[in-house]
């Protein structure tokens, strides 16, 4: 296994709880370093490039609407298989389906507004940490 970073984000559901702290214990926890952190209050054209992807599912003016609806906190993760550790400890993206202690069962409320992102792949990850810091900032 690799030491590997993958990109995170606090999504405004859990800024607005005020679960920030909750949320980095559970990270910590779970033997990922917090090595980038920023609170920031994402632009429409922010969430829109981010979720590109999703762009023709029809969930994604809903996503970019509660994206943008608060502050979020962008993060980068460091860590032994970084990117599929984290998938673990986000749990399932439905809420009701992911796993006793994980992040989305223990704080989310529903499938849109499920408290965390995580990358889901180490191609992903460099890019979407690429899209919010620059790379002094993350260095070392
Ligand atoms: P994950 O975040 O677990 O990788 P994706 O990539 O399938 O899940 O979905 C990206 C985001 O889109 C989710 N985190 C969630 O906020 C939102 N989303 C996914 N499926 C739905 C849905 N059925 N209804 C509303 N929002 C959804």
């Amino acid at each position: 296994m690799a030491t590997e970073r993958t990109f995170s984000i606090l999504k405004p559901d859990a800024t607005k709880r005020n679960l920030t702290g909750a949320v980095n214990a559970v990270i910590e926890k779970a033997g990922l370093r917090i090595v980038g952190q920023r609170r920031i209050q994402m632009s429409r054209a922010q969430a829109e490039k981010f979720y590109e992807i999703h762009k023709e599912r029809p969930f994604f003016g809903e996503l970019v609407e509660f994206m943008t609806s608060g502050p979020v906190v962008v993060q980068v993760l460091e860590g032994e298989n970084a990117v599929a550790r984290y998938r673990e400890v986000m749990g399932a993206t439905n809420p009701a389906n992911a796993d006793e202690g994980t992040i989305r069962k223990t704080f989310s409320e529903s499938v849109g507004e499920n408290t965390v992102h995580g990358s889901d792949s180490l191609e992903n990850a460099k890019a979407e940490i690429a899209q919010f810091f620059q790379d002094a900032d993350i260095a070392g």
